[in-house]
């Protein structure tokens, strides 16, 4: 399909700026496992801080690179699918809006006035263009949902009979999840955050804030995975060679994320005091739901890819995995996808761990949570971001893969890489190693009266897992950007693979319409929230002047002394 330069440049510039600030994201991943491993028993290398490298790398990673590509994303299914342009200048002010956050809150974080980590939770403090900067960048993400829904319902009235294209359903149904939990980190950040950081409010409701956060940061990562599940429905089995297995499948999947990604934030908080006992169950029990629509991926995508195998001649029970094209050159997305979906066999058993209200007693702020999310958001997320933007960019531009043969084996480096290193944040995490520490300066410091050696194999272990991913990561950024520098070869267009459906399924109405699913969702919220921010209101203590990480005294009091 043919599309204007105005689309093109905004979809390159969308993937090709977060694909940059990687390079900084990626290096702050290794400086984790060298500092927590005891290589270094300091707070700060090369000027910047522990924690200041550890916020780097969870907002550029988990928040620019996947909030840029889910709207570049799904600029590019809807324009495919709905064969008409989203509006240019929405495109352009959706981009201006996330790049201007972006650079905000970069130069905050960078100049170390923001080392508040991805979560930023009160009491600590960023600077005011912190959370500016996180609000513009939500906000700009916000504006392409109103424009595809018009295009949505202009193409549903010219084919009203017609199935909505999975993908442009799963686009859809990702924003609406998106658009609504970011409605509560949007008031935190604007009535509670902001006025707080500027000294117009002395105190914040630190519980209230964290039950805010929460409410929009389980839906994040689903926020997150969406995208990937798109392109592992609709693309991966007819890169494999076969069909999907079930297209329903796939839609009551969508549907039910709709209904269970958001009311489930809580389970974050099983260990706060703030909420009642009765509301951490209802989450719980809703959080176990949230994991079914990946129980049906899992079937549904293993049915495709034995399709596959079966086509491409295997024979009997498990031939088919030795059949599917692991590194077949010009069909990479392949070994991309699949290294995902294997590690997210991991990261699911271990989000499943978490789920339980008495094992996440023994695992809560561990080393295992890095564990599991890393095999989540730095598994599926992270491979289907990297690879798709490849992807989308070698078509676009018309050039072709620069280094295909090393493209084809990063996928693998990376898959190896995390194995390694969450192998040992978990072990490490099981043993009682806290997350979000410099372990160097204490726990890992030989010198020191704290020193931990049965901490000494699982770091070594994550800093061995970490060095190779930083190998796979900076590999790709080459690849990436030897790409952008070679000489155009053919037209750019718009082009994606499109799997066709192994079963001819009727069109079920109540499967293709999102008025119902959207209403039973906020019943479902209501149901799960208002008591739990009630209880945020009624059961917190005394509430928070602002603190900065390296001092233990209020900001407010140091300014009076
Ligand atoms: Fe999680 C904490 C529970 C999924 C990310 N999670 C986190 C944090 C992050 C995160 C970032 O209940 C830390 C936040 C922080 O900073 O504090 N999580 C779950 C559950 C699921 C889950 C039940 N998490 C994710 C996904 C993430 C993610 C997805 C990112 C994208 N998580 C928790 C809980 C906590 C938590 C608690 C809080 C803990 C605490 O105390 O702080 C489920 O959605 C998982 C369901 C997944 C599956 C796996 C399906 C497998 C598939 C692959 C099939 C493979 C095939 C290949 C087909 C059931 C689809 C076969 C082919 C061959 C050739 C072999």
């Amino acid at each position: 399909m043919q599309v204007s330069k105005s689309f093109k440049r905004v979809v390159l510039l969308e993937l090709a700026i977060p694909v940059a600030l990687l390079t900084l994201g990626v290096y702050h991943g290794l400086m984790q496992t060298v500092y927590r491993s005891g290589v270094l028993h300091q707070s700060a290398f090369v000027k910047l801080d522990y924690y200041q490298g550890l916020t780097l790398h969870g907002v550029i990673n988990a928040i620019v690179l996947t909030t840029f590509f889910a709207v570049a994303f799904g600029h590019v299914t809807m324009a495919f699918y709905l064969k008409q342009e989203p509006n240019k200048k929405l495109m352009w002010l959706s981009f201006g809006l996330m790049l201007t956050g972006t650079l905000l809150a970069a130069w905050a974080m960078l100049a170390g006035k923001a080392s508040v980590l991805y979560t930023f939770y009160p009491p600590l403090k960023a600077h005011p263009f912190f959370y500016i900067g996180a609000a513009l960048l939500i906000v700009g993400s916000w504006v392409p949902l109103f424009d595809w829904t018009r295009m949505y319902l202009r193409w549903k009235k010219i084919n009203p009979e017609v199935k909505t294209p999975l993908a442009v359903l799963g686009t859809i149904i990702n924003f609406i999840i998106w658009f609504t939990c970011t409605l509560a980190v949007a008031y935190e950040v604007l009535v509670l955050l902001v006025p707080w950081s500027l000294g117009w409010t002395t105190t914040v409701n630190v519980a209230l804030a964290r039950t805010l956060f929460w409410f929009f940061g389980h839906a994040l990562v689903y926020f997150w995975l969406l995208p990937a599940y798109i392109m592992f429905y609709t693309i991966l089995p007819k890169i494999a060679g076969g069909k999907l297995y079930s297209d329903m499948a796939g839609r009551i999947a969508l549907f039910l994320f709709l209904l269970f990604s958001v009311p489930v934030g809580v389970h974050h908080q099983y260990s706060d005091p703030s909420i009642t006992r009765g509301i951490k169950f209802f989450q719980g029990l809703l959080t176990y739901g949230v994991a079914i629509p990946s129980f049906i991926t899992a079937f549904t995508l293993a049915a495709s890819l034995e399709y596959a195998g079966r086509q491409r001649g295997a024979r009997g029970l498990f031939g088919w995995m030795r059949r599917l094209p692991y590194f077949d050159e010009t069909k990479y997305l392949f070994a991309y996808f699949i290294c995902g979906l294997i590690l997210f066999v991991f990261g699911g058993v271990t989000g499943i761990v978490n789920a339980s209200y008495s094992l996440n007693k023994v695992v809560h702020n561990t080393a295992w949570m890095p564990g599991h999310f890393h095999m989540t958001v730095a598994g599926p997320v992270f491979l289907g971001i990297v690879g798709m933007s490849l992807y989308i960019y070698t078509k676009l531009s018309g050039k072709k893969v620069f280094m295909p043969k090393l493209n084809t084996i990063i996928p693998y480096l990376w898959m190896i890489g995390m194995l390694i290193f969450s192998f040992g944040m978990s072990w490490g995490g099981l043993r009682g190693e806290p997350r979000r520490t410099n372990l160097g300066t204490s726990y890992l410091n030989p010198d020191s009266d704290l020193y931990r050696s049965d901490w000494v194999p699982t770091t070594t272990l994550a800093l061995l897992g970490g060095f190779i991913m930083f190998i796979a990561g900076m590999a790709f950024i080459v690849i990436f950007f030897g790409t952008m520098l070679r000489k155009k070869q053919e037209a750019g267009e718009l082009e994606l693979p499109v799997s066709e459906s192994y079963h001819d399924e009727k069109r079920i109405p109540i499967f293709d319409k999102l008025k119902p699913w959207i209403i039973a969702m906020v019943v479902i919220l209501l149901i799960a929230y208002i008591p739990a921010l009630l209880n945020t209101v009624k059961n917190t203590g005394p509430q928070s002047p602002p603190y900065e990480d390296n001092n233990p005294m209020p900001v407010t009091t140091i300014s009076k002394q």
